[in-house]
């Protein structure tokens, strides 16, 4: 072992398991997680965590850990190589593909999961030192309809104030089990309690979210556009809109009353089947409350119609004037972009290259890389870096993504674990884990207070993995993009302090155009070795604080960073790698969220005709579940307890439903012969699986759930590899997807099940 640990002490990191990062502390034994607790001193979980945390050395000690670079043999197998020839020879096989094809011939997916952007951070330099101009990663299968529909309303990404919301409105969206929102469980508990507050759930299911709701509308799966569509209509015609509010901030609101005046309230609730009178009921107690916060997630960003049922919700809180104030959506600031809400229907929408579909916040469609690679197309993918993704195993159709990736003449995974898409690989390139490096999460979407976490190591990396910032230098290096010569003025100008580095950086980058496409390098090789130990990978955030500090004075020196110019991005900077914990870099007030709605005259922009036609079309189009070959609609990746995407491979660390159940209707079980824990086959049109059934009265007859994340392999003692539970996407395919965003129908899948005696 390189270095003692510290054994006994509690460190301070953060849950990796969802977006919310939650603090913890961790107390080790021998390079295991022997205790785990919430941070109290964390300024947004204040302590919280749910079950999932406690499991989190099921990660660190996982099965299938990789300590070296690999290279696959003609045979299939892997030989370890040491880092100089996985470098020099990944960088050669990268830049031939460039000659030959162009660097749009490589194509980049990840840079990142639930808790771990830092190394995505730097992957940008190696992809413009290749000419690469293509990327994607999962938001290109859940959110960027609706990132889409935010940049054409109003180019923000915003959010929900639960915590202060009068009337909380979920769809699609189980918090109990995902959580989005900070102290989820508190939260729902805090609103379902108080008789002032009402929560309203829109699901097929009846969730624990549901159980705990004031208002649940069981809409029938695949239904959302017309049953949103029916709420809207209601606030327009019973007139509960905000009018006046509206006329002071919204463009377009005749059209958006005319579209929805037209609309059939009855008959959209019946087609969703809900009553009618429930709708009604919803929709005024939306109209009478002072706030109202909403979220809608996968329930319908992955079915049908769904960049259009990401506007129509959105159409509920504009409408009802629920925005830019407290308890309800407000637009917040990011310290670092993930996605960007981009105004861009004036700009001709870029496509991919092959299939030509939309690419959304710079991401292609997630569903169509498979057509992009499986072609003789001369514009075709030819080489992909997938880092810190497990695309084989997460994205739609497994067997044809399997299919692209072999296909491919380079594939280089950066993974810490041997995944479904490592084991594809020529090269794997190994990396230490989120808790042997410096790491943070991007995810920072909070309002009005909103934090960021430097997350330093708590226990070394064993020799071997090199952190992603740290293989993007070297792989830029390799490609020739940076010399030490380039470097020597900076490190110099260094030594005379950060404000002279500061102005060297900015007159090197302004006068040699090189050096601007591979800025987070430069900045890792300079800045980088000057930060506290273990914390180079910091160095991009030194520009990201200055950025964001000239770009929100104020909400930046409300949280305490002031100072003339650069003196506030220095201090945010310095309490970031000093603080062990999230430091809040910015407080703002409710009005600010009118300062980022990026439309000429901050104004909402109501009218999107793509997507009114499409509602237009919902009066003539029946839903229907009709196909006697597959009559049930499986819903293939739901949250629950004990599933957090792929970053376990290790089916241990769940304490409960190891195999993953198919929940069925008491209903269905019975027609179809299944007792609780009995056996069934699943069937869809691209593949069969072999389940084990939980027989539940959460579920409306025809509708049945697999869970999310299993289905993943895992070493066997020195002997075979294992399965447990279904990988979802061996059931799913890629062509069923919306047709705006591409995003995946995976929650409308149609299906057969059989009994197995
Ligand atoms: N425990 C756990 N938490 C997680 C994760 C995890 O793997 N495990 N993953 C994280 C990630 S990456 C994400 S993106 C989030 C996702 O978080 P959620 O979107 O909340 O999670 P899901 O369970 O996939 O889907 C939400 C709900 O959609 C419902 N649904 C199915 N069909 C329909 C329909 O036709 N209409 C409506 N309105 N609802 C429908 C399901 O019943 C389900 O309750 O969770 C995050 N949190
Ligand atoms: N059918 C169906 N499919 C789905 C979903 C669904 O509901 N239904 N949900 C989708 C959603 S919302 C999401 S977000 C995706 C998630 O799918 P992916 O984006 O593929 O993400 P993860 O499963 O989280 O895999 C993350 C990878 O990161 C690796 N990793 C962990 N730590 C590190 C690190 O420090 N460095 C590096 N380099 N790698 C690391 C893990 O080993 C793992 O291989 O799945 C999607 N797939
Ligand atoms: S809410 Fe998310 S980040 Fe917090 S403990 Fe649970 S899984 Fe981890
Ligand atoms: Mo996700």
């Amino acid at each position: 072992m390189a270095e003692a640990t510290r054994d006994g002490e509690w460190q301070r990191t953060a849950c990796i398991l969802c977006e919310c990062n939650c603090g913890i502390e961790v107390q080790l034994d021998d390079r295991h997680f022997a205790r785990i607790r919430g941070d109290r001193g964390h300024p947004m979980s204040a302590g919280y965590t749910c079950n999932k945390a406690l499991r989190l050395d099921h990660y660190q000690n996982g099965p299938d850990r990789i300590t070296t670079p690999l290279r696959r043999r003609d045979d299939g197998t892997f030989e370890a190589i040491d880092w100089d020839t996985a470098i020099r020879e990944v960088a050669a096989r990268l830049s031939a593909v460039r000659e030959q094809h162009g660097g749009e011939a490589i194509f980049y997916f990840g840079g990142g999961g639930q808790g771990n952007h830092l190394g995505g951070g730097y992957a940008g330099a190696t992809l413009r030192a290749l000419g690469a101009r293509y990327r994607s990663n999962a938001l290109a299968q859940e959110k960027t309809g609706e990132i889409w529909v935010q940049g054409r309303l109003m180019g923000a990404g915003v959010r929900g104030d639960f915590e202060h919301a009068e009337v909380a409105l979920f769809i699609g969206k189980n918090p109990w089990q995902s959580h989005g929102l900070v102290r989820a469980r508190h939260t729902l508990r805090a609103i379902a309690k108080d008789p002032a507050r009402t929560l309203i759930v829109i699901d097929p299911r009846r969730t624990e979210t549901a159980e705990l709701a004031d208002i649940h509308l069981p809409v029938k799966p695949g239904t959302d556009a017309w049953l949103l569509s029916a709420l809207v209509a209601v606030l327009v015609q019973e007139d509960l809109i905000a009018r006046q509010w509206l006329a002071a901030h919204a463009n377009g609101v005749e059209e958006i009353v005319a579209a929805f005046a037209a609309v059939p309230v009855a008959e959209y609730c019946a087609i969703a089947g809900v009553p009618e009178a429930l709708v009604r009921e919803t929709a005024r107690r939306i109209a009478a409350a002072s706030s109202v916060a909403v979220a809608e997630d996968l329930g319908i960003q992955m079915n049908r119609h769904s960049t259009l049922s990401s506007y129509v919700e959105k159409l509920i809180w504009i409408l009802s004037g629920n925005f830019a104030k407290r308890g309800a959506q407000n637009a917040f600031s990011s310290l670092v972009k993930l996605a960007s809400a981009g105004r861009d229907d004036a700009a001709p929408a870029r496509v991919s290259p092959v299939v030509g579909a939309r690419i959304i916040s710079s991401l292609v469609p997630c569903n169509v890389i498979p057509d992009e690679i499986l072609t003789d197309h001369p514009k075709r993918y030819r080489a992909m870096i997938v880092e810190s993704g497990n695309p084989a195993h997460s994205l739609a159709d497994s067997q044809r993504m399997r299919e692209a990736l072999r296909a491919l003449e380079t594939l280089v995974v950066i993974d810490v674990a041997m995944t479904e898409t490592a084991r594809l690989a020529h090269y794997v390139l190994p990396a230490p884990s989120q808790y042997e490096k410096a790491e943070a999460t991007f995810f920072n979407f909070e309002f009005p207070r909103n934090a960021f976490h430097l997350r330093r190591p708590i226990l070394p990396a064993p020799d071997g993995p090199l952190p992603e910032p740290e293989i993007h230098a070297r792989l830029v290096e390799a490609l020739g993009a940076l010399t030490e010569a380039d470097l020597a003025p900076l490190r110099e100008a260094l030594t005379r302090g950060r404000a002279a580095f500061a102005e060297a950086f900015f007159a090197a980058t302004a006068a040699n155009p090189r050096l601007s496409p591979i800025v987070p390098v430069v900045l890792y090789r300079t800045l980088g070795p000057t930060l506290p130990a273990g914390c180079a990978s910091a160095a991009v955030l030194w520009g990201a604080a200055h950025l964001f500090a000239m770009q929100n004075p104020a909400s930046v020196r409300r949280a305490g960073f002031g100072g003339d110019g650069p003196e506030a991005g220095e201090q945010l900077f310095e309490a970031i790698l000093n603080s062990p914990t999230a430091v809040v870099f910015s407080v703002d007030d409710y009005e600010d969220s009118w300062e980022r709605v990026r439309t000429p005259e901050h104004r909402f922009h109501l009218v999107i005709p793509e997507l009114l036609e499409e509602l237009a079309q919902l009066a003539t189009e029946r839903p229907s579940n009709a196909n006697p070959e597959f009559p049930f609609v499986l819903s293939a990746g739901e949250r629950r307890a004990y599933t957090a995407n792929t970053i376990f491979r290790d089916p241990t660390w769940r304490k409960q439903d190891m195999a993953g159940a198919l929940r069925m209707s008491p209903t269905d079980a019975a027609r179809l012969g299944v007792a609780d824990g009995g056996r069934a086959r699943v069937t869809t049109k691209r593949g069969s699986a072999d389940v084990i059934v939980e027989v539940s009265d959460t579920m409306q007859p025809g509708h049945v759930s697999l869970p999310n994340g299993l289905g993943v392999d895992y070493p066997l003692d020195g002997g075979p590899r294992a399965r447990a539970g279904v990988a979802p996407n061996e059931l799913t395919a890629s062509e069923d997807r919306d047709w705006l965003a591409g995003t995946p129908w995976h929650k409308h899948v149609a299906a057969r099940i059989e009994a197995i005696g």
